[in-house]
């Protein structure tokens, strides 16, 4: 079994579509064993998204993910993290497939819905940014 980081941004949340994109999982055979909503401090998101400080996006996406509450979420199945990357779709919405959550609600690049890790080391390092080992059910 596989563990996965995903984070319902707060564009998602705001917009009501949280039911929807947890439905999806769910529905995709996706156990969820630990959730939380939190707002993050600038500096926590700086911190979550340090791997992109020298891009030019940086300062406008980590304004964005503190613009409102997020939904954190561990994600466990077989191949997971590939599952949701596949759930999500591709980063910019204008190349995500039909059907992907991204394609169906993204509003551009940046306001894209969901946050997935993309490999087994960020997920391991992800997942203990929002949660300790009491907070995950086994
Ligand atoms: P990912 O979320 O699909 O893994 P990353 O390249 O890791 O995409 O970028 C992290 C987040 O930064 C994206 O989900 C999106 O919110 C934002 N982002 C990525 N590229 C751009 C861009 O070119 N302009 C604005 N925001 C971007
Ligand atoms: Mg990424």
């Amino acid at each position: 079994m596989e563990r996965t980081l995903s984070i319902i941004k707060p564009d998602g949340v705001s917009r009501g579509l949280a039911g929807e994109v947890i439905g999806r999982m769910e529905r995709a055979g996706i156990r969820i064993c630990a959730m939380k909503m939190v707002h993050l401090t600038l500096e926590q998101a700086k911190m979550f998204y340090a791997v992109h400080k020298e891009r030019l996006f940086f300062d406008s996406v980590t304004q964005f993910m503190t613009s409102g509450p997020i939904i954190a979420m561990v994600l466990e199945a077989e191949d997971v993290i590939k599952k949701n990357r596949d759930l999500m779709g591709a980063t910019n919405p204008k190349d995500a497939l039909p059907g992907t959550i991204r394609k169906d609600f993204a509003s551009d690049v940046e306001k894209n819905i969901v946050h997935g890790s993309d490999g087994p080391e960020t997920a391991a390092q992800e997942i203990k940014f929002f949660f300790n080992d009491l907070e995950i059910q086994r």
